[in-house]
Order: C-alpha cells, then sequence, then structure tokens
C-alpha cells in the first residue's frame, strides 16, 4: 500500500459517540486516499466473537481479540479504527502493545454517564437502570477511565466536526 498502518482506538463509554467519530474520521481518510478499516460490534460481536458476552472475562476475551486483529489490519498497512467501550485499561495497553506503541492511539471519547444516558439513543441505559441488563457498563459495570490518552475528545462540549477535526490532527 505504501503507507505505514496505525491503530486508531477509540474508548468510551456506551452513547459517548465513539462509532459516529470513527464512521467520520473513517470518510475523510477515504477522501484522503487512505485505505483504511473499521472494526466495532457490529462486525465483531456478531462474528469473531459471538461467543463472547458482557461479563468481565469475556470483555477481557472480546478486547484481547479485537487488539490482536486491529494489530494484524495495521501490519497489512491499513489505518484500523477500533471502537468499543474497552473498559479496562489492562486491555487498552495490551492492544497498545500489539499493535507496536508507535503505531497505535488511544483515543479517549468523554462523556460522563448522566450525559450518556441522556442521549440514551437505543435505551439500553434506561434498561439497565431497571435491571433489565446485566453488567452495564457505567450503571453496573465499571469503566476505568484512561490516565494518559494520546486524546481526549469531550463530547459534552465539541460539535462532531471539531471532534473529528482533533482525530485528524493525530495523524
Ligand atoms: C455495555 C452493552 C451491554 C452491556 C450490550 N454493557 O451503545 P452500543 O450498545 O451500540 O454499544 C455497546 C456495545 C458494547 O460492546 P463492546 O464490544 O464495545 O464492549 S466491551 O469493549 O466492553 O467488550 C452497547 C451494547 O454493546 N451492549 N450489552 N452490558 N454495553
Amino acid at each position: 500500500l505504501g503507507q505505514q498502518g496505525m491503530v486508531l482506538w477509540f474508548t468510551g463509554l456506551s452513547g459517548s459517540g465513539k462509532s459516529t467519530i470513527a464512521v467520520e474520521v473513517e470518510k475523510e481518510l477515504y477522501r484522503r486516499g487512505k485505505a483504511c478499516y473499521r472494526l466495532d460490534g457490529d462486525n465483531l460481536r456478531f462474528g469473531l466473537n459471538k461467543d463472547l458476552g458482557f461479563t468481565a472475562e469475556d470483555r477481557e476475551e472480546n478486547i484481547r481479540r479485537i487488539g490482536e486483529v486491529a494489530a494484524l489490519f495495521a501490519d497489512a498497512g491499513l489505518i484500523t479504527l477500533a471502537s468499543f467501550i474497552s473498559p479496562y485499561k489492562e486491555g487498552r495497553e495490551a492492544a497498545r502493545q500489539a499493535a507496536g506503541v508507535d503505531n497505535f492511539k488511544e483515543i479517549y471519547v468523554k462523556a460522563d454517564v448522566e450525559t450518556c444516558a441522556e442521549r440514551d439513543p437505543k435505551g439500553l441505559y434506561d434498561k439497565a437502570k431497571k435491571g433489565e441488563i446485566e453488567n452495564f457498563t457505567g450503571i453496573s459495570a465499571p469503566y476505568e477511565e484512561p490516565e494518559n490518552p494520546d486524546l481526549i475528545v469531550d463530547t459534552m462540549s465539541l460539535s462532531l466536526e471539531e471532534s473529528v477535526e482533533l482525530v485528524l490532527e493525530l495523524l
């Protein structure tokens, strides 16, 4: 491809805006002639990881596999956009090591749980609060905030366009 691959790793709560931003970043990269690939719950949790749920153990395995897959795509020369809650610091760190530290950017898509629960585009927070979904991140399962991410995108104060621009500046 004549292009150095890398991993853009988006972490944050459900409803924080990870996938929305990743989709727009991908579109812009294509416009610039970059080869990219986006990994998200829709193409991972229904395929490779369909044996996994949302217990702590299953999330760890989900992120472990995705970290390895993202590293392979990056090795093939693609700009790889991974958007997963990835709630554990250890799993995100392992993904960074798999890709090679210089080829990995951790992007914290930041919105607090109150904001995400207010957005609640799929009604999941509502269900989680009623106890209809177990182990829901931010309600009944933990989210370990990144301590030293390569970028923080605060979607409580930035527009989508501003968020996308910040991510593109990382490249
Ligand atoms: C969190 C859940 C859960 C539970 C289903 N907790 O907003 P969404 O719907 O589209 O994205 C969420 C997605 C999270 O999957 P990940 O693979 O990113 O999670 S992790 O990195 O923690 O392994 C949400 C939906 O799946 N979802 N149940 N209990 N999110």
